[in-house]
């Protein structure tokens, strides 16, 4: 990195190349008519300055051509921006369907990341290459900034909600994470790296470590000791809903909205249970706001995402079986 000059940091990212692009057109732009602009004012000066052999006549208006021009091209130029920009924004806030889910918590000052099937690590992620990565950032207390210059990729992590970000590396090798959101006196030091590994080498990197940690298994453990599975049980008439299948399903709230239950709205129904009150249920669900730390709730959701739907799982065995495990996790560490 250092002894090569580079205007800009390494790409090291598949969206990286488009953003640069876009930047460099910008700049290009910008500077076209800077100096075209720069180069007209000076000549006009010159050609037009006040002089006895020429008397200036004023004109009253009628140069509709010369109007459209300046009109019409900007209004061109500005439309191609906007297009696409608009395209390398949708791309990167879109992420594809098999990406990775990995949870980052922010805190004064460091970044914390679990792995759903394995480590948690700080101030550092390890990531496959060529694999789509979807980050989901919250903070346990201030704003913080997630950056990877290399990946061009930067998304605040917001206290109290979820954010969500992604990418693809597309290059092996160590690149630097930083917190670009001022969030306190040891701010500058809230830096990190992305370790970005070979396929097969991130999996051994995975399942080492010292073994504690799994986020599912860590997650189960808490709908345990919290006492969910005593009000959510697989079986219907029980006096929660089941949670199998849950996740990104359309729910029908008692006060008539229908939601979808993504993230966000996993995180409300724990802590904020009577804010949107399940169609069919008494809201006797008791808050947990205070008693998770924002780590465990990411656990708990993980766990939750994980739980199979009676029909994945063929609705008359999960129906049948009369226990709380027929909701099965899917996860794909299961051997
Ligand atoms: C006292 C019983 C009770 C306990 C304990 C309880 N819940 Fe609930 N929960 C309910 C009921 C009843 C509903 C449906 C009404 C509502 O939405 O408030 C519900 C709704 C939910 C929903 C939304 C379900 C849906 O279909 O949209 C989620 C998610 C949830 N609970 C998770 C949990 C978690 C996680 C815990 C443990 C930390 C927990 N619950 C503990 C009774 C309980
Ligand atoms: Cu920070």
């Amino acid at each position: 990195m250092i002894g090569r000059f580079s205007l800009l940091p390494e790409q090291a990212s598949t969206v990286a190349g488009q953003v640069d692009t876009l930047y460099f057109f910008l700049v290009a732009l910008s500077a076209f008519f800077s100096v075209l602009i720069a180069f007209v004012l000076f000549a006009f000066v010159i050609r037009y300055r006040r002089s006895r052999a020429r008397k200036v006549v004023p004109t009253g208006g009628g140069f509709l051509a010369l109007e459209l021009t300046w009109t019409v091209i900007p209004f061109i130029l500005v439309m191609i921006i906007f297009g696409w920009g608009a395209r390398v924004f949708v791309t990167m806030r879109t992420p594809p369907d098999d990406a990775m889910q990995v949870y980052v918590v922010g805190k004064q000052w460091m970044w914390k990341a679990q792995h759903i099937e394995g480590r948690r690590e700080i101030n550092e992620l390890h990531v496959p290459v060529g694999r789509p990565v979807r980050l989901l950032l919250t903070s346990e207390d201030v704003i913080h900034s997630f950056y990877v210059p290399a990946f061009r990729v930067k998304q605040d992590a917001v206290p109290g909600r979820y954010t969500s970000m992604w990418f693809e590396a597309d290059k092996v090798g160590e690149y630097h994470l930083f917190c670009a959101e001022f969030c306190g006196t040891a701010h500058a030091r809230m830096i990190g790296r992305i370790v970005v590994m070979e396929p097969a080498e991130f999996q051994n990197w995975l399942s080492g470590g010292s073994g504690s940690g799994d986020m599912l298994a860590e997650g189960e453990k808490l709908f345990e000791q919290l006492g969910c599975r005593s009000c959510h049980q697989a079986e219907t008439g029980s006096r929660g809903p089941t949670l199998a299948g849950l996740f990104n399903k359309q729910v029908q709230l008692a006060d008539g909205r229908t939601v979808v239950a993504d993230d966000t709205y996993l995180r409300e129904a724990i802590l904020n249970p009577q804010a949107a009150v399940v169609a069919g249920y008494q809201p006797i669900m008791p808050t947990f706001k205070g008693q998770v730390s924002e780590e465990s709730l990411l656990q708990l959701l993980a766990y939750i995402k994980s739980l199979q739907g009676p029909k994945a799982a063929g609705a008359d065995a999960a129906a049948g079986s009369g226990k709380a495990h027929a909701m099965l996790p899917v996860h794909g560490g299961q051997s």
